[in-house]
Order: structure tokens, then sequence, then C-alpha cells
């Protein structure tokens, strides 16, 4: 049975991949080094010490902990003003209909986003009421692959694992659900994504009946 969906952020409800994407982008053209969108997949879902950490690595490049923390907070900076120029009709097609049609079931709902500025961009979408239980980058030690940001998102709704759904956009996110014994549904490219038990490449056409056919629920 399945009594909890939970969701991803960045790529499952929003758009803010691109704003990473971009930010992360500046950043690595300022340091004298480039990121592809292919590159870019490795930063998915993924902290944000992390993601610098894979950039300089990919750049053959090293600073030290007090020029990595400025240049962290550099990029997010440049995220928050890309963000807060966004609008609620940002939210992804689909998105905003499942987490309701989930509610109106009696199927909890959580966030488990990797982002410490998840909560804000809940706030400016005006959707962090339609979740039961929010879970962030600020509230974990290791970020994804690791399961620790999904268990903890099942146990604050009190709810086994097993009986956990996710939906994710990224590899890492997709590794951390089947560790933490959760299915996936993955949103994106097979290719990326296989390691998930059904992958979709959006939320568009997805409903309730599906996540439900999918893994019946009682
Ligand atoms: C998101 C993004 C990652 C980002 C991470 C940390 O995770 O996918 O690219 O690096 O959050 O974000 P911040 O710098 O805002 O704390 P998720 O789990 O929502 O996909
Ligand atoms: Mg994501």
């Amino acid at each position: 049975i399945i009594s909890a969906a939970i969701f991803d952020l960045d790529g499952v409800i929003v758009d803010t991949a691109k704003y990473h994407y971009l930010a992360w982008k500046k950043l690595a053209n300022e340091i004298g080094t480039d990121l592809s969108v292919e590159e870019n997949e490795r930063l998915k879902g993924v902290s944000r010490m992390d993601s610098l950490d894979i950039i300089l690595s990919l750049g053959g490049l090293q600073f030290s902990e007090v020029e990595k923390v400025a240049m962290a907070d550099k990029k997010n900076t440049w995220f928050v003003d890309y963000v807060n120029q966004m609008k609620p009709d940002e939210i992804l097609p689909g998105a905003k209909n499942l987490l309701e049609s989930c509610r109106a079931n009696g199927i909890k709902v959580a966030l488990g986003s990797s982002s410490k500025n998840a909560k804000a961009v809940l706030d400016l979408l005006k959707i962090a009421h339609l979740f039961d239980v929010i879970v962030d980058g600020t509230m974990i030690k290791k970020s994804k692959p690791d399961p620790e940001i999904f268990l903890l998102g099942a146990s604050l709704l009190n709810i086994p694992p097993d009986q956990c759904i996710v939906f994710e956009d990224a590899e890492a996110g997709v590794e951390a659900a089947l560790a933490a014994n959760m299915r996936c549904i993955g949103l994106g490219s097979p290719a990326q994504l296989g390691k998930a038990n059904l992958v979709i490449p959006d939320l568009k056409n997805f409903t309730i009946e599906d996540m439900i056919n999918l893994v019946p629920i009682h």
C-alpha cells in the first residue's frame, strides 16, 4: 500500500533546476572553468558544497575552505535573485494537481529537498500549505544519494518507508529513494533515471489514478 508521497522540489514541483544551473555556470565562468548541461546532471539533488566540489574537480581547480564558502555564498545570492523573480505560474504542469489529489485521497504529502532555500521557494509559490511535512537541506547531514532526507520525511509523517513513493528528477535522488526502501517515480529521461520503478517525462498527464494503478492503495 501507499500511504505517503514524497516530492523533490527542484525539477519536480518547480523548474528551479534551471536557475541552479545558470548560477553555477556563472560562478564556473568567473573562476576560469565551465559547466556543461551534461555535467550539470551530476549536481542535481546534491548539496551546495558538494556541488561546488564537483565543479572544482571537473575543472581541476583547488581552493581553500574559506574561498569555497565565499564562492558558494555568491552562487546562492545569484540563485536567490533568480528565484525571487519567479511567479506562482512557474509551478511545473500537473504538480499542484497531484499534490491536491493526494491530500483529497488521504495520502500524506512531504517535501524532500536538499535545498536550503526550499521553504522560501514554497512560500513564493504559495504552496507550502499543501505539505504535511517539509524536509529540506537545513535538516539533514548527508545529502542525496544518502537516504537520510527521505527516511526523515517518512519518520516525521509516521509512515513506514515501504509505504512511501518518491518523485525525483535526479539520479542521486532516485538512488536515495531506493536506498530508503521506497518506490520511486523518475521524472526525466530513462537513460538518466533508469533505476526508478517508473520513468515519465513530467507530471503533466500523470494522475493519482496512475499512481494508484502503479502501486494499489486500500
Ligand atoms: C536541490 C538541487 C541541487 C542543489 C541543492 C541544494 O535539490 O537539485 O542542484 O544543489 O538543492 O540547494 P541550495 O543551494 O538551495 O541549498 P533538490 O533535492 O530539491 O532537487
Ligand atoms: Mg531535483
